[in-house]
C-alpha cells in the first residue's frame, strides 16, 4: 500500500463525442507539413513558452521529465549554428549518406543549404537529459530518455501547429557542435533541433503523401 498522496483527476471532456472530437483533431493535423521555407516575421516570445510548456506536459519514463529545451533567437547564436550544420550537411551529401539514403531523399528535395536556421525567429534545440537534476528527487537515474523526448517533441510539434506556426524536424548529424555552440553540461545531448516560425509566402512543400491508415494500423 503506498502512501504517497493523490489527488482528484480532473477530466478533459469535449463538447463533441469521441468519434466528432477525434475526426476534428485529425483534421486539424493533417494540415501539418514540414515546412522549409520560413518568414523572417517575429514570433513572440510568449508564444514559444506556452508551446515549450506543452511539450513539458508529455508522460516521461518516472515522471523525470528528461528534456530540456533551449529556445535560440540571439541572431549570432542562430549563424553559428547555421555554419556548424552546414559543415556536417556538407559532408553527408557529399559522401557521408550512401546512395539509397539519398535516393529516399530525393523527393524532399533537401540539400546542405540550411538558410532556415537564420530565417526562422526562433531554433528549438531540444537535448535529452542523461541524468535527473530536479532537487529532491530518489535518485538521479533516468529511464526511458529516447521514448520521453520523442514523446514531448510529438507534442512540441502538435503545439507549433495549434499556434499556426511551422517548423520541421531538422536532425543535422553528428550534432554534437549543438553542444559547444549552446554551452550545454556534458549529461545534456543534442536530440533534434526545430526552427519555429511563420511560413513564407507562397511555401511549397514537397507533393508527398502519407500511408493510409489501413497500411499501419492493424486490429486484432
Ligand atoms: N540531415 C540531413 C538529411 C536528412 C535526413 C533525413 I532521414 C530527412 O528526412 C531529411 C534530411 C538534412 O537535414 O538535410
Amino acid at each position: 500500500m503506498s502512501h504517497h498522496p493523490t489527488i482528484p483527476f480532473v477530466p478533459y471532456r469535449p463538447e463533441a463525442t469521441p468519434e466528432a472530437a477525434a475526426d476534428a483533431f485529425l483534421h486539424r493535423m493533417a494540415l501539418r507539413r514540414s515546412v522549409r521555407e520560413f518568414s523572417d516575421r517575429p514570433v513572440s516570445r510568449a508564444a514559444i513558452e506556452s508551446i515549450i510548456a506543452t511539450a513539458n506536459t508529455a508522460p516521461s519514463g518516472a515522471n523525470k521529465a528528461p528534456w530540456r529545451f533551449v529556445a535560440v533567437r540571439d541572431r549570432e547564436v542562430k549563424r553559428r549554428i547555421r555554419a556548424a550544420a552546414e559543415d556536417e550537411e556538407r559532408k553527408f551529401y557529399g559522401g557521408r549518406a550512401n546512395e539509397e539514403w539519398l535516393r529516399d531523399l530525393a523527393p524532399l528535395g533537401t540539400d546542405p543549404d540550411k538558410s532556415f536556421l537564420e530565417i526562422a525567429p526562433w531554433l528549438v534545440v531540444v537535448f535529452k537529459l542523461m541524468r535527473d537534476e530536479r532537487d529532491g528527487r530518489a535518485s538521479d537515474q533516468v529511464y526511458y530518455v529516447n521514448e520521453s523526448v520523442g514523446i514531448a517533441t510529438g507534442l512540441l510539434i502538435a503545439a507549433i501547429h495549434q499556434a499556426g506556426l511551422v517548423t520541421l524536424t531538422h536532425t543535422p548529424s553528428p550534432m554534437r557542435f549543438l553542444s559547444e555552440v549552446l554551452g550545454r553540461p556534458e549529461h545534456e545531448r543534442p536530440y533534434l533541433l526545430l526552427p519555429v516560425g511563420y511560413p513564407a509566402d507562397g511555401a511549397r512543400v514537397p507533393d508527398i503523401r502519407r500511408k493510409r491508415l489501413d497500411d499501419v494500423m492493424v486490429v486484432v
